[in-house]
């Protein structure tokens, strides 16, 4: 069968999957694949190569039928497929860890300084023609640097990269997580806590967890009533772990300071009371969008598919992904 991929592949990476000499069908719309398009597209495929926005569930791989062998996400998160029905038939599933844990630390990092000392708030007031001169309390924000409280929720391989960074902002780290008590925690400073003793000490709260069942609304009304009044929560991991209007609900009341955003419950849309509210920064999915990040997510995704066609195990299954950034209760 041949190898289909749901999106147009960077160049470095489709010329590996050339060298592979595959065949391989390619969707080149300029937005995802209809779930029409890729029920037939997959049909007698042996790879599918897709993104989050792809659904990849039991009618799909029924629709590619018993020649699917593997499906590589291009993503590390692998929300969009169905584990047990790839269990089930089968076949193998990969994600991309690693390769964009900096690329999505740096945006954390990014949107975490400009909702604190609001950068975009600031931005939107010169270029409205505002008048000003310099005073005292134009724009003050939180203050980063210097000890400012980080909460990591769910400290893994990204959330550690976040938190070498907030490191040399000498913030304070807390973090919850299997790996919040690691010999590589405590080198960055990092204490593990409990979620509750997270959400009361954080100035900031940032999320680095998968989405699970168990990490579905994590954040919802009481976790936000919860954090400090000045508190900003930064989401760079997926949309539906925080309940978000309560989120709207929360920042609109101040019971949070304000939030930075990458990341939605329903994507592609965005709350309207997001977008209204002027202390909250928002991005539209690019944690990863770095133009060498995005080639090595998508090398590693080719690698995956071959290397399972070529009857060897996968390079990076899901299965043997170490569950590093999970939330699991304390
Ligand atoms: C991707 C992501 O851009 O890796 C992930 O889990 O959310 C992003 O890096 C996106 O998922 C495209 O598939």
């Amino acid at each position: 069968g041949h190898v289909h991929i749901t999106f147009e592949l960077p160049a470095l990476a489709a010329a590996e999957l050339a060298a592979t000499g595959l065949p391989t069908t390619f969707y080149a719309g300029p937005t995802g694949e209809p779930r029409s398009a890729i029920l037939e597209s997959v049909r007698g495929a042996s790879g599918i190569v897709c993104m989050l926005s792809d659904r990849i569930d039991a009618e799909v791989m029924d629709a590619a039928g018993p020649s699917l062998k593997v499906v590589a996400n291009y993503a590390v998160g692998y929300d969009n497929i169905d584990l047990a029905a790839a269990r089930e038939r089968g076949i193998v599933v990969s994600n991309t860890p690693g390769v964009l844990d900096n690329a999505t630390a740096d945006l954390t990092l990014a949107l975490l300084l400009a909702t604190a000392r609001r950068v975009v708030e600031a931005d939107r007031f010169l270029r409205a023609g505002n008048d000003w001169t310099w005073e005292p309390d134009l724009f003050v924000g939180l203050d980063v640097s210097g000890g400012a409280t980080l909460g990591i929720v769910g400290l893994g391989r990204i959330g550690l990269a976040v938190a070498r960074r907030a490191a040399a902002f000498d913030m304070r780290i807390i973090a919850t997580g299997s790996r919040a008590s690691s010999p590589e925690a405590a080198a960055l400073g990092i204490r593990a806590v409990t979620l509750p003793e997270l959400l009361a000490e954080s100035d900031v709260v940032s999320l680095h967890c998968p989405l699970t069942a168990s990490t579905r609304h994590l954040i919802g009304a009481p976790e936000l009533r919860a954090m400090k009044s000045s508190a900003i929560l930064i989401n760079t991991a997926r949309g539906p772990i925080v309940d978000e209007v309560a989120l709207v609900e929360a920042l609109r009341d101040g019971e949070i300071g304000g939030a930075g955003l990458d990341v939605y419950e329903w994507e592609p849309s965005v709350s309207a009371g997001l977008l209204a509210l002027p202390n909250v920064v928002t991005a539209p999915h690019i944690g990863s969008a770095g133009i060498a990040t995005r080639e090595r997510m998508a090398s590693l995704a080719v690698q995956n598919v071959a290397a399972v066609l070529a009857g060897l195990g996968a390079v990076t299954p899901v299965d043997g992904d170490a569950p590093g950034g999970s939330a699991e209760p304390e």
